[in-house]
């Protein structure tokens, strides 16, 4: 004979885990997601919405019950129930949250993966394996050698961001243009090369899913497509200074030929708006 109160217990957990996964699915925090690595850091973060929202009202809810059902009666001065020890339970509360997160850590880094995240930052870095085409681009900067791209696939847009205290700085080598915005076309392999003049900044884009360290003496490589046109804001995400909170710029998601409008009005002329 099963307990009433078992069926309830169990009933409002099916409905809370259905409740927190609407909630994940349906809720929606995050901005516009404007580069190919958006919906795969989204897919993440529903998962993450869920079990979180799963665990908050779970708690909160229990914590709030227990208040109110088992709070001391008008003249109970008595002690509570000497309670000691409750192996399945304790078993349970253990399992249960060391499946979550080996689930969220594995889930986790194979998001991050996806993301080309365990990509080598540097192009110091030493693959034997093979040379990517932003080795291929960035090893040739200065030395005269970049070769052409391998058919089929889309040559990505070199561009050479430097920060400072208190501006990034987007250098395009191809047409020498210098700007304190960033243009990109839509659809469009982007491969950035970074690096700092003084201290460590980080290039952050919420509405790409992206944040990179930008760090002196060690250049970092970032990889993108956007994919959705817009002015989107570009943060610096890393303490980097008293105007840390100023250091702001933009970046100019447009269409190829809006692109290649403002590529021919800028290049060879040096502008710096920052
Ligand atoms: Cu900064």
């Amino acid at each position: 004979m099963v307990k009433t109160s078992t069926i309830l217990s169990i009933s409002i957990g099916i409905l809370l885990i259905i409740g927190g996964v609407w909630v994940g699915q349906n809720v929606d925090l995050l901005p516009v997601d404007a580069s190919t690595n958006a919906p795969v850091y989204d897919e993440l973060f529903k998962v993450l919405f869920s079990i979180g929202t799963i665990l908050f009202v779970g708690i909160t809810g229990l914590v709030i019950y227990s208040l109110i059902k088992f709070r001391r009666r008008p003249g109970d001065s008595g002690d509570g129930q000497p309670i000691e020890g409750n192996l399945p339970l304790e078993i349970f509360w253990t399992a249960v949250p060391a499946i979550v997160i080996l689930f969220v850590g594995i889930y986790s880094y194979d998001i991050y993966d996806r993301m080309g995240g365990m990509q080598p930052l540097s192009n110091n870095a030493h693959n034997h394996h093979e040379m990517s085409t932003q080795q291929r681009l960035w090893g040739g900067i200065g030395s005269g050698s970049v070769s052409s791209s391998t058919p089929g696939e889309e040559e990505p847009i070199p561009i050479e961001v430097t920060a400072m205290q208190f501006a990034f700085l987007f250098h395009y080598p191809k047409g020498d243009i210098i700007s304190g915005e960033l243009h990109v076309p839509t659809g469009h392999p982007i491969t950035m090369r970074m690096e700092s003049k003084d201290v460590i900044h980080a290039f952050w884009v919420p509405e790409f899913r992206l944040k990179q360290d930008v760090i002196p003496g060690q250049p970092t490589i970032l990889n993108f497509t956007p994919t959705k046109p817009g002015r989107y804001p570009i943060i610096c995400a890393e303490l980097c200074g008293p105007y840390h909170g100023g250091m702001r710029s933009t970046v100019v998601v447009e269409g190829m030929d809006e692109y290649q409008e403002w590529f021919n009005k800028n290049s060879k002329t040096v502008e710096t708006t920052a």
